[in-house]
């Protein structure tokens, strides 16, 4: 096997000493955090494909989640420590209504924070309730949702009908992500930005708040 897919079958293969190591083996290479982060993801998201096609099973997918938060807290420090600009701006943070998929939320929370966002963090299965209170709170320029579930579309659309209905949309810049998000959904539920990977997130959170 390709050296570069060692990293993506023994996450897919859940192989926890192995994927720490070979992390480690990449961190020491000078290897950046994001780039570590994709590789990460590509073993993601053939699991969950091995686990589509009835060839692995949930208990899989939780081990699977596990180590990416073991990879997560050993990247924790080069994803928040980056050439830090001190951004006055806030973001509110969470996984949308019925969805508690939470490591590519945590991903772009960190990547946030380490650019200087003041990011709050709503956590997973977010009701709209959740994220209109924030926003009236703490007035953010930015609100990001994270969507894994296909089933969870509605989600999306509920929490910017939310943020509409308590005229709390202007001046805030909407953003959505995840593996069940697309260009498509953005537009049907009146997103203003689809990201594919939390550095689209930081570039878009970034450019709304004047510096990218
Ligand atoms: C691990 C996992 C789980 C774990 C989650 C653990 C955890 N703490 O999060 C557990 C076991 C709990 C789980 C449960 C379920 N899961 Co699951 N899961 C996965 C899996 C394999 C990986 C997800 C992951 O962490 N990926 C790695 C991270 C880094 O990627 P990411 O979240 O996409 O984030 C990246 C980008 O998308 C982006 N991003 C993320 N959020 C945002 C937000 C913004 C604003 C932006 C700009 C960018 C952005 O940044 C990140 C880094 O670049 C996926 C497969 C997949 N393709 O994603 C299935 C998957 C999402 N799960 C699936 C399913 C069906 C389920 C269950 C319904 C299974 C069941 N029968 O119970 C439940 C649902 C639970 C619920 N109510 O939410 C399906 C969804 C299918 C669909 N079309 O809806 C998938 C796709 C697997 C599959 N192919 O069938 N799951």
């Amino acid at each position: 096997m390709a050296e570069e897919n060692e990293l993506v079958e023994a996450l897919v293969q859940c192989q926890e000493d192995k994927v720490r190591s070979l992390v480690k083996d990449r961190i020491a290479a000078g290897v950046a955090a994001a780039e570590i982060v994709a590789e990460c993801n590509c073993g993601m998201t053939e699991l969950g494909e091995r686990f589509g096609r009835g060839e692995c099973f949930i208990p899989d997918l939780m081990v699977g989640g596990m180590i990416m938060k073991a990879v997560m807290a050993d990247l924790g420090p080069m994803l928040e420590k980056q050439e830090t600009v001190q951004f006055v701006e806030t973001v509110v943070m969470g996984s949308v209504q019925h969805d508690v998929h939470d490591i590519g939320k945590d991903i772009v929370t960190m990547m946030l924070r380490g650019v200087g966002f003041d990011v709050i963090d709503l956590g997973v299965d977010a009701p709209p309730e959740k994220f209109v209170d924030a926003v009236r709170q703490h007035q953010p320029a930015v609100m990001g949702m994270s969507v894994l579930l296909t089933t969870c579309y509605k989600s999306v659309a509920a929490t910017v009908d939310a943020v509409k209905q308590a005229n709390l949309r202007n001046n805030l810049a909407v953003m959505v992500g995840g593996a069940a998000a697309s260009n498509l959904l953005a537009e049907n539920a009146g997103c203003d930005f689809y990201g594919k990977t939390a550095v689209d997130a930081v570039k878009f959170a970034g450019r709304v708040a004047g510096v990218r």
